[in-house]
């Protein structure tokens, strides 16, 4: 298994960072599509793999999918989790996080509280991550009972960013939601970064070259696309995105 921590105090130490999220729910995705996708974001540049999604996740497709994945590419496979029953031990790190603008403490500490014995069972690496959800916020928004945050409130992202660091979380998420019409605003990107430490995950509507460049350019440390990859069948854009998104 790779050391996913290390892998990536190194990739930042040189530049932007790109992920592909891929959605394991077999009505998106298959394993025989999910390998060769992974093979195209890899040529593309992409860094390592998200696996997660809002609904229809499970422990065999979690783990068929990081299986596939890491036979395909050998690159990382990062648990983006969505469901306390579906926790694998293929996937090489688990983002530990908590929503923390949710309205229901279901999704801050109560599901974390009840994975948290399984994953350690189960030996699984693990990174404490705050999830910011903001405006339109989609289906994570929805199904999280996130307070969204408005997309010019940047003191309220700034304030639970800050504060998510101070309780010791070692990544912050700002999304947008999956296949939002909008991305994280820059101004808002930009004046996360200004205040915290950790490194800055992005995403959530990313599609273009100049949304992945804006993102980048206002500070983001990671940037995550997954709606645009499992729709796009063109490789040169796939490669522009990526390029864009880590600015080579
Ligand atoms: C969703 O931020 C990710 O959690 C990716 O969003 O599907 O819009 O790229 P997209």
């Amino acid at each position: 298994m790779i050391d996913v921590k290390e892998y990536l105090k190194d990739k930042l130490a040189k530049g932007t960072v790109h992920f592909t999220l891929l959605d394991p729910d077999p009505a998106k995705l298959d394993v025989e599509s999910a390998k060769v996708i992974a093979k195209r974001m890899q040529d593309a540049g992409t860094d390592a793999f998200m696996i997660g999604g809002s609904t229809g996740v499970t422990t065999e497709n979690l783990g068929a999918i990081a299986v596939a994945v890491r036979e395909a590419t050998g690159l990382p496979t990062i648990y983006f989790p969505s469901d306390v029953h579906a926790i694998s031990d293929e996937v090489d790190v688990m983002l530990f996080m908590s929503i923390v603008n949710s309205s229901n403490p279901k999704f801050i500490t109560h599901y974390q509280a009840k994975a948290a014995p399984y994953i350690k069972m189960l030996n699984i690496p693990t990174i404490p991550m705050a999830y910011i959800v903001v405006e339109p916020g989609m289906t994570v928004g929805r199904v999280s009972e996130a307070k969204l945050i408005p997309r010019d409130d940047i003191e309220g992202a700034v304030g639970f960013a800050l504060a998510a660091q101070m309780m010791g979380m070692q990544l912050v998420y700002l999304e947008a939601g999956s296949g939002a019409d909008r991305p994280v605003p820059p101004e808002m990107i930009e004046t996360v970064k200004m205040n915290i430490d950790v490194p800055l995950i992005v995403g959530g509507g990313i599609r273009t070259p100049e949304a992945a460049a804006a993102a980048r350019e206002a500070g983001a440390d990671i940037i995550v696309t997954g709606t645009f990859v499992e729709q796009c069948s063109d490789d040169t854009l796939l490669k522009a995105v990526v390029k864009a998104a880590k600015g080579i």
